[in-house]
Formats: structure tokens, C-alpha cells, sequence
């Protein structure tokens, strides 16, 4: 059932579906605790896409730059608990994915509204390189652009659709990557939004 995307990069495709209905309710509990909202980068621009964490590290990002957190910086409390869901499904996807063992300690939450978008870039604030990255997507559909190990590589643009999981691992896990602007094409439990989660090992 894996499809190949790369040596070490595999799409389970609808891989969630059995688990949105438990899905949904951990996210809704995440975000009453810790609201989406839109971070600025270094260079000084505010992102598109609104984000959250969940889990021991947050992924964050401001003027002095990109890292992980144990507190969310707009309340100084720590990130919500990861939902056990989350963390279950995420261990289950990259298992199938051929990297048994995965204990992600990170959830960055991205959602997309009609016209967000992700500019092509690498994955690599993390310490653990060797641990795989699991990436779940709900709602809308998106075109992601999977490149290669120099942002000029020309990407493969592959369509996202709810419930599909990729897994990035070896040596595809630092490969440039990005989502183009999102259509407006509602989903029917969803409604205008794209919702992705990112399991990471960050510390
Ligand atoms: C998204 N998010 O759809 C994507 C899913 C991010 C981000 O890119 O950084 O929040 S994760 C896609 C990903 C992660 C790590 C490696 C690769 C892709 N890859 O090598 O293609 O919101
Ligand atoms: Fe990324």
C-alpha cells in the first residue's frame, strides 16, 4: 500500500481515515488551549499559514529566528500534551513506513485557509536527523512540491488529500519542500480549511 515518493519517502494514502473521528476532538482540545495563530519569520514576513503545537517541543518562529520551545510564547505555558491519538497513529504510519520504533516528541499543527501556501524550504532545526518525519493531512486538498537536495531542483508536485500520511526519512527527510496556494474546494466535515500535522523528534 506504501507509494515510493523517494528512496526513504512513502504517501499512505487515506492511512488516517479510520481515526478522524478520534482526530478531530484532540485537535479542537489542542487548540482551545493554544489558538492557531500566524508567526513572522526572520526576514520579517508573517506567515500564511497559522500554526500550533502540541507535545514536549513547539516549533516556533520570530524575528530572531526558527526553533523548538517548551512553552508557547503568546501564554508562557507549556504546549498542550500530545493527544495519545496523535501519538499512536504517528507511530503506526511510520512503522508502515519502514522506521519502526518512531517516539516523536513534536507536533507542529498548520492550518490552511483558500491562499495560504508554503514557500520551498528544508527541515532541519531539528537534532535527531535520523528519526523519520510523519506528516498527516485532513480537510482540503493540496498540492504538495516535493524537491530534491537543492532548492533549484525543479519539484514533483503531489496531491495531498484527507486522511493521506507521508513519511520522510534517510536521506529524503532534508529534501526541499513546500505547498502551493491552496483552492478553495470545501471539504464536507472540514469545510475551507486544510488542516496538516507534522510529528517530529525534536530535542
Ligand atoms: C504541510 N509542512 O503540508 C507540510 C507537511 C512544515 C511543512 O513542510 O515544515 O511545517 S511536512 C512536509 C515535509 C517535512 C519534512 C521533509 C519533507 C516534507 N520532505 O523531505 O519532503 O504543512
Ligand atoms: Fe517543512
Amino acid at each position: 500500500q506504501p507509494e515510493p515518493m523517494g528512496p526513504r519517502a512513502f504517501l499512505l494514502r487515506g492511512f488516517a481515515l479510520p481515526r478522524v473521528d478520534e482526530l478531530l476532538p484532540a485537535i479542537a482540545r489542542v487548540t482551545d488551549a493554544a489558538p492557531f495563530r500566524h508567526m513572522v519569520t526572520p526576514g520579517g514576513f508573517t506567515m500564511s499559514v497559522a500554526l500550533t503545537n502540541c507535545g514536549t517541543l513547539g516549533w516556533t518562529t520570530d524575528r530572531h529566528g526558527y526553533r523548538y520551545s517548551r512553552t508557547d510564547p503568546a501564554t508562557g505555558l507549556p504546549w498542550p500534551a500530545m493527544p495519545e491519538a496523535f501519538a499512536a497513529l504517528a507511530r503506526e504510519a511510520a512503522e508502515a513506513a519502514g522506521f519502526p520504533r518512531f517516539e516523536p516528541d513534536a507536533c507542529l499543527i498548520n492550518r490552511y485557509l483558500p491562499g495560504a501556501r508554503m514557500s520551498l524550504h528544508q527541515d532541519k532545526n531539528e537534532r535527531d536527523l535520523d528519526a523519520p518525519i510523519v506528516s498527516v493531512s485532513l480537510g482540503m486538498p493540496a498540492i504538495f512540491l516535493f524537491g530534491g537536495h537543492r532548492r533549484s531542483d525543479k519539484p514533483a508536485r503531489i496531491g495531498l488529500h484527507h486522511g493521506d500520511i507521508a513519511v520522510w526519512g534517510g536521506p529524503d527527510r532534508l529534501r526541499y519542500h513546500g505547498v502551493m496556494p491552496l483552492s478553495d474546494v470545501p471539504h464536507p466535515v472540514l469545510g475551507s480549511q486544510r488542516i496538516n500535522f507534522t510529528f517530529r523528534k525534536a530535542g
